[in-house]
């Protein structure tokens, strides 16, 4: 078989189902063509993306900037490993400090890997600054995260398919209820050695579910109230996908980065991936000021890949689309557009009980039981009807459309929803 010939769809998912392990299981549609808002599976059919790969592409699919440097950079020099230097990675890390204003940026390459990243220097602070005893340092997390899929990580989650049967598990996370300041509070002026805080602003995979207005200013307040960092996680909803530049800017509305300390709840450590470089590469990182970052020195941590030219060149040109087409603002009002016209929809409804989100991070909850087939189902409908999306958790849909999408084709994505919506309703 020559490495580009092109299977039907049939083959494809044959092959898959023979020799790849089966870690996923997708929606019946085999993919060969992405553009934009639209891809094309196998045989031609044109699709609207509504999952932009878990909020990987928000620039849109293979945007011609983005692939434009990915292949020059890729033609001059793709990988030299941190044994040496090479000439992309410092202006990466310029441009990314200023871009999001940290003093200094530690890249990786995928999600899991800056999550763990930043449990280790967050470790490292805690013994060598803040003074914790060794080994016992203790991260609160919160119940129904989502960071990734790494032992450590899947050791502090409550998703027992995420966690079940890859024990012993790593030691040093304290849970605590999301969204209940309290909680927190509680367990911060309670629990020896908490070094951090690690959150996610708004929780993707338990169902985009959006925390009060207020509640990561108090995680914030209560992380410098207790001297102990605050980590977020902005892999899924950094990178304009919530309307604004990330999730902790609240309802800032400038384009880039700014410091309204009114809204923008700046954390000690931004850790970004996913969207970082439009879907188009692999590439995350940490972000922290110099007495945080600092505590990484030589041989202490590393990566072959992580950044690397490629990614540098990718990230960069990924950032630059994001305030060139003003993403931010786009994912604000067309977030705005779809749940007021779902929530239209939904006062007659008796299939759909709730939308939510931020941005273009919205997701709705299926009027079934959570082991019910009914949002798989409407999902194999949608793709029936062009529109390609999928259940997070039993009977929620994640709906998240790359940023780049117009309002017609919103509206047009709207109709095939609630078109397709009312052939569930009872
Ligand atoms: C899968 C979920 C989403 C993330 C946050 C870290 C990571 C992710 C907030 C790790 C990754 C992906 C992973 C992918 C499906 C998808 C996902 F359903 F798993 F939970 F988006 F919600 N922090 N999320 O969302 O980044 O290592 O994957 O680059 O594992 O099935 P990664």
């Amino acid at each position: 078989m020559a490495i580009l010939e092109k299977l039907s769809s049939k083959e494809a998912i044959a092959l898959e189902d023979k020799y790849g392990a089966h870690n996923y299981h997708p929606l019946p549609v085999v993919l060969s063509r992405g553009e934009g808002v639209f891809m094309w599976d196998a045989e031609g059919k044109k699709y609207y993306d509504f999952l932009s790969a878990y909020s990987a592409v928000n620039q849109g699919h293979c945007h011609p900037r983005i692939v434009e440097a990915m292949s020059e950079q890729a033609k001059t020099l793709t990988l030299t490993s941190r044994a040496f230097y090479n000439d992309m990675l410092g202006k990466f890390e310029k441009y990314a400090t200023e871009y999001f204003g940290f003093d200094k940026m530690l890249p990786m390459n995928t999600g899991a890997e800056a999550v763990e990243t930043a449990i280790k220097i967050c470790r490292k602070w805690a013994y060598e600054k803040k003074g914790i005893p060794e080994q016992e340092a203790k991260i609160v997390v919160f119940e129904n995260n989502f960071h990734g899929r790494t032992t450590t990580i899947i050791s502090f989650s409550n998703d027992e398919g995420a966690r079940k049967n890859f024990g012993p598990y790593t030691p040093g996370f304290i849970k605590v209820a999301y969204n209940d300041p309290e909680a927190l509070k509680e367990v911060l002026e309670t629990e020896k050695n908490v070094a951090g805080v690690l959150i996610e602003p708004i929780q993707g995979e338990a169902g985009v579910f959006r925390p009060d207005t207020d509640f990561m200013a108090k995680v914030k307040s209560l992380c410098n109230a207790n001297n102990v960092l605050f980590i977020a996680d902005e892999i899924q909803t950094g990178i304009a996908r919530t309307g604004s530049l990330l999730a902790v800017c609240g309802d800032c509305t400038c384009q880039g980065h700014c410091e309204q300390q009114a809204t923008y709840q700046r954390p000690d450590m931004l850790v970004l991936g996913k969207a970082l470089s439009g879907g188009a590469y692999p590439v995350s990182a940490v972000l922290a000021d110099d007495e945080i970052m600092n505590v990484i020195q030589p041989g202490q941590h590393g990566s072959t890949f992580g950044g690397n030219p490629v990614a540098a060149a990718v990230a960069m040109e990924a950032l630059e689309v994001v305030r060139d087409e003003q993403l931010a603002q786009n994912a604000r009002e067309l977030g705005a557009l779809f749940r007021e016209k779902l929530n239209d929809y939904i006062e007659q409804s008796s299939i759909v009980t709730l939308v939510r989100g931020k941005g273009l991070l919205n997701a709705i909850v299926v009027n079934d039981t959570e082991d019910s087939s009914t949002a798989w189902d409407i999902c194999v409908a949608l793709k029936e009807n062009g529109l390609l999306a999928k259940p997070t958790h039993g009977n929620i849909i994640r709906f998240a459309p790359p940023l780049v999408m117009t309002r017609e084709q919103l509206l047009d994505c709207i109709d095939i929803i609630t078109k397709t919506l009312k052939d569930f309703e009872k």
